[in-house]
């Protein structure tokens, strides 16, 4: 991967992504801070970067059309997905990768099929992208998030544990349906912690 390759990257996501340039800005926001959480944990920052970059390139199908592209290319739709169609831009962002943008590398395609709920046990590249997902700088809704943003240069794990707690009580208090995964990731993570305290992985 050199600069040349990754700017050819980043052209192709602006004209994905032209319909909303905020999700444009929230992307490049992800890459420079999968980047920065990448040099934190020794990761490679250019595939970190890469998948940042990448990680949101289905959101602005409609959702009739991720349904349709999901079913034509044989990829599972649990019920919560048909449910919750916009979750698909997640697995199907990951088929974008591979078919659309030519990335071979297959942890930055489960990076990008598993930032919206997160699965257990994720590798380090995969949690730096849910995570990044969640506190690069543009994003301002969530109320800890000066405490998550520390945290996740401490201890990320500790970090996904309460966003995933997070997420789930915001889903429950607005009645979304939550996929089964988004609640095993929250029991995975929050098992880490439950058990002594404190993360022996990092
Ligand atoms: O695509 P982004 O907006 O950048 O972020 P994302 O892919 O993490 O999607 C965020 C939204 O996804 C947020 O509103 C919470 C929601 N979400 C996460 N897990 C679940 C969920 N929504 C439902 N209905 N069910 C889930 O399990
Ligand atoms: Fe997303
Ligand atoms: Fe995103």
């Amino acid at each position: 991967m050199d600069n040349v390759y990754i700017e050819s990257l980043r052209k192709k996501v602006k004209k994905a992504l032209a319909a909303d340039k905020n999700r444009y800005r929230h992307t490049l926001g992800v890459a420079d801070t999968a980047a920065c959480l990448a040099m934190r944990y020794g990761v490679d920052v250019q595939r970190a970067y890469v998948a940042g970059l990448l990680h949101d390139c289905a959101k602005c199908v409609p959702d009739t059309q991720k349904i349709q592209e999901c079913e034509a290319w044989g990829l599972d739709i649990s019920p919560y997905e048909r449910k919750s169609p916009y979750l698909l831009h997640a697995k199907l962002g990951a088929e974008y990768a591979k078919r659309l943008y030519a990335i071979d590398d297959p942890e930055i395609c489960s990076a990008i099929a598993s930032h919206t709920t997160g699965k257990p046990a994720m590798t380090r590249l995969e949690e730096i992208i849910f995570l990044a997902d969640y506190i690069e700088p543009r994003r301002n809704q969530a109320s800890d998030l000066a405490e998550v943003r520390k945290q996740a240069f401490v201890d990320i794990r500790r970090a996904i544990y309460t966003v995933t707690a997070d997420t789930l009580s915001y889903l429950k208090s607005r009645e979304q349906t939550i996929d089964p995964m988004t609640e095993q990731t929250y029991r995975y993570y929050a098992a880490i912690f439950e058990k002594d305290g404190k993360d022996q992985t990092v």
